[in-house]
């Protein structure tokens, strides 16, 4: 499998992982000293409170996706002179838990309907978004195609992944756009506590990475890696904690 999938799903090939050990000595400091949680030297964002009802149809049409700011400040991953397409992403929580929502700009999509083969996401366009609890040593990814695929499966560094694992109660929807597609979706408490978020209320922290895979029609080989924390790495990796940001519920 060529070594640009390595960010997202579970394909990772030997040649790939070999890339990424020896890629350089940065990249090799990042791999080992990544045995445990995420490090917290940065200053964590806050999530802003839910105040109405969402209705996780793929549609963004509620009025907190106006009046709460998105993350727009992606990055593409080891490029640090490229641009990368516009992405906003929503975070959002309450008591029932954790809502998100990504708007991604994509003037040719990469998507086909859900199969019983999650690794068919693996070659489409997507938004990902991992949570990394406090005190973990695991981390639970979820992405989402165009179209509804979605691949979700748990995870430890390095590249242990256990695709059994889905968010017991979680809802998503996807829709295309004029200009791309969106995604909406809902994680509640009870699997948040399952995957070890030990409370669930204002002040709570956890580890965020928010991802995109762009693909090319034209070049299915070679996506764009999007990334809101850059490790500036010699390849794309995400699986790596310099991916992940702090967050912490606000009042
Ligand atoms: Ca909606
Ligand atoms: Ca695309």
């Amino acid at each position: 499998m060529a070594q640009q999938r390595i960010p997202g799903g579970k394909r990772a090939s030997r040649q790939g992982i070999f890339v990424a050990l020896h890629g350089s000595l940065v990249a090799l400091a990042l791999l080992i000293a990544c045995s445990c949680t995420p490090r917290t030297s940065m200053p964590a964002r806050g999530i802003a409170r839910l105040t109405e009802s969402l209705q996780v149809d793929g549609s963004l049409d509620e009025p907190c996706y106006r009046r709460v700011a998105p993350v727009t400040d992606f990055k593409v991953a080891s490029q640090p002179d490229a641009t990368a397409p516009t992405t906003e992403t929503w975070l959002q929580w309450n008591e029932a838990g954790l809502w998100f929502a990504y708007a991604a700009q994509d003037v040719a999509i990469v998507a086909a309907p859900p199969t019983g083969d999650e690794h068919e996401v693996d070659e489409q366009d997507r938004i990902e978004i991992f949570l990394w609890p406090e005190n973990s040593q695991s981390y639970f990814c979820l992405e989402i195609a165009p179209d509804g695929a979605v691949h979700d499966y748990a995870a430890r560094i390095y590249r242990q992944f256990d695709d059994s694992w889905t968010p017991v109660g979680a809802e998503w929807a996807a829709r295309r756009t004029t200009n791309g597609y969106t995604v909406e979706g809902f994680v509640p408490a009870v699997a948040l506590h399952a995957m070890g978020v030990r409370s669930w209320k204002t002040g709570t922290r956890l580890h965020v990475g928010l991802y995109r895979a762009d693909f090319c029609p034209e070049a299915p080989e070679d996506p764009v890696w999007l990334t809101w924390v850059e490790p500036n790495l010699p390849k794309p990796d995400f699986h790596v904690r310099a991916t992940f940001a702090p967050v912490m519920l606000a009042p």
